[in-house]
């Protein structure tokens, strides 16, 4: 009985009644009619649809096979591990099996022989879909948990990485961060990433298995230590800036970085018994919708919203075609207890089919052209539906139509450029002398100065002369008794009077440089 309870309460936030239908057929004053809610789908065991890459190659144990031990007898090492035996082989593919024996099957990696090299492996988990977590990450480690590792998260089926937890039984020492507790974070830094010494620390290898990364806990900042007010977590959720995406993901990375030590130090003459081994990732959550389906299947190799509310996409992040007459919006959670569906709505019906990709709400008949169409084209565009960009700005050809962005600014250098508009790919027209896609870059022998203007002179090709010095390719700094540009131009033949004082002063001069000279000799010759 209590086992039961325990189960139901850790089933609440997973199985809760509230925005699990996307619409109802009611009965209203008007008749029947559909009303739509905010929807989302169930909570699910993740591990059934992922796939797994364990880096490095190689890392995992049994080829060449391999003989381990375990901290609890070092001195008995029966235990081996080969690739080519099925009974005695450790594969990824054990990290995300059923148990249904009570015995643990496990992936494992080679041992530390190479030490004191560091042990480091990567895995990683991928969904090519977005997932929203809704229960905690717990991963179980056979024969000890690693002493540091750290769980990195991407958002973009792996092309960038986030870092996500810090795990280490020292957190100065192996990350210089210091330790924190997910239990001690508060409302303003729910989402922040932090070390904890929580799950690294050795308590014999048979006691404490797991490492966890804690949604429940973060979630129970806001709803409360048993996730009784759920209503309070999904109004922040909407409004937190960034709450949602952080326990959004597409892929996950544990990166073990140095395994269980079952001391202090490690044992240089026994090897054999440091390694890692993992015999269960469990992750819990569900497909991210948009709050725009109840439903998400696995289909040609990946998971899938069944988008209603007239979406589609993956995530059902767009509206269906011919239902773009406003631009798409996720579903919200508020106000609560039914949400909003903010749903997609069939492009103009009055005036026939006029799509305006969702850059307006509005068409309108042109009686003299017998046409209809799109008035106040949003999002930087133009055009009858809304279908070309304005000047001043040239179309994302990998963008759909009706992206928001679709249409990109020009950005033409203001000085550099004829004019603010550009080319489909984005080129400017450039004045004279300028270069470069958005002409803020001056052709070679040219200098930019509000501009781009040719240069003077030049260091290398020494225009500058009667030894005359470039100054930044603008103008030539002149040796006394020469003007010009170039210093071409002697100042004698220039003006007279210059001439006058020019040898003056240059007399002068001579007559103090040879002073020196007669006081030197005369030291010499010790006069
Ligand atoms: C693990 O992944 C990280 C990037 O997330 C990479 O820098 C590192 O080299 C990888 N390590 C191994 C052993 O493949
Ligand atoms: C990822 O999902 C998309 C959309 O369902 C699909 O087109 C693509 O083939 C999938 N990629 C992989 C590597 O499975
Ligand atoms: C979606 O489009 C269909 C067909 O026009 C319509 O019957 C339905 O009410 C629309 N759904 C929503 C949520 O607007
Ligand atoms: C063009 O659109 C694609 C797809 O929406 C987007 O990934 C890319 O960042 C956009 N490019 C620019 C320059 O905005
Ligand atoms: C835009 O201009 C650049 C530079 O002149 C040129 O290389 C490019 O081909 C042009 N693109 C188009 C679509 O005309
Ligand atoms: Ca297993």
């Amino acid at each position: 009985m209590l086992y039961l309870a325990a189960l139901l309460v850790h089933c609440v936030p997973l199985a809760m009644g509230q925005y699990d239908i996307c619409k109802s057929w009611v009965t209203t004053d008007d008749g029947p009619s559909w009303e739509f809610y905010a929807c989302q789908p169930k909570a699910m065991r993740m591990k059934d649809y992922v796939t797994v890459r364990v880096d490095p190659a190689g890392i995992t144990c049994g080829d060449p096979p391999e003989r381990f031990c375990t901290h609890e007898n070092p001195y008995l090492c029966s235990d081996e591990c080969d690739a080519s035996n099925p009974d005695l082989a450790h594969p990824p593919k054990l990290m995300f099996d059923s148990e249904d024996e009570g015995l643990a099957t496990y992936w494992q990696s080679v041992t530390w022989r190479r030490y004191p090299e560091p042990l480091l492996a990567n895995i990683t988990l991928s969904w090519n879909k977005s997932i929203e977590l809704t229960d905690d990450i717990v991963i179980t480690f056979e024969y000890g948990r690693p002493t540091i590792m750290m769980l990195e998260k991407s958002l973009d089926n792996g092309r960038t990485w986030h870092p996500y937890q810090y795990y280490a039984d020292d957190c100065m020492e192996a990350f210089s961060m210091p330790a924190r507790r997910v239990r001690d974070l508060s409302t303003t830094s729910a989402n922040r990433v932090l070390c904890t010494e929580e799950y690294s620390r050795w308590a014999g290898s048979k006691k404490e298995k797991t490492v966890r990364f804690e949604v429940r806990d973060r979630f129970a900042i806001f709803a409360g230590p048993d996730l009784k007010n759920m209503d309070n977590l999904y109004t922040r959720l909407e409004s937190a800036k960034g709450l949602k995406d952080f326990f959004t993901v597409t892929d996950l990375r544990m990166r073990l970085l140095r395994p269980a030590l079952g001391g202090t130090y490690v044992q240089r003459e026994n090897l054999y018994k440091y390694f890692y081994a993992v015999s269960n990732i469990e992750v819990t959550g569900r497909c991210k919708c948009n709050l725009h389906a109840n439903l998400c299947t696995f289909k040609e190799g990946s998971l899938q919203c069944e988008c209603e509310h007239n979406t589609t996409g993956q995530d059902c992040g767009k509206c269906k075609k011919n239902f773009r007459s406003r631009s798409w919006r996720a579903g919200s959670y508020l106000p609560l207890p039914n949400g909003s569906p903010n749903a997609c709505a069939a492009a103009g019906s009055a005036f026939g089919n006029c799509e305006c990709y969702g850059h307006s709400n509005r068409c309108s008949y042109i009686d003299f052209l017998n046409v209809v169409t799109c008035v106040s084209c949003k999002h930087n565009t133009r055009g009858q539906h809304c279908q070309h960009c304005r000047l001043g700005f040239y179309r994302n050809s990998s963008a759909e139509l009706d992206d928001e962005n679709v249409c990109i600014e020009c950005n033409c250098n203001q000085i550099g450029s004829m004019h603010d508009r550009c080319n489909e790919t984005g080129y400017c027209e450039c004045r004279e002398g300028a270069t470069g896609p958005k002409c803020d870059d001056c052709l070679p022998n040219y200098y930019w100065r509000q501009g781009c203007f040719p240069n003077v002179c030049d260091d290398e090709l020494l225009l500058c002369q009667n030894g005359g010095t470039c100054y930044q390719n603008q103008r030539c700094i002149c040796p006394v008794g020469f003007k010009g540009v170039l210093c071409q131009q002697s100042r004698c033949e220039a003006d007279k009077k210059d001439c006058d004082r020019a040898p003056a002063a240059r007399a002068s001069l001579a007559t103090v440089a040879l002073g020196a000279l007669a006081l030197q000799l005369r030291g010499w010759a010790g006069l």
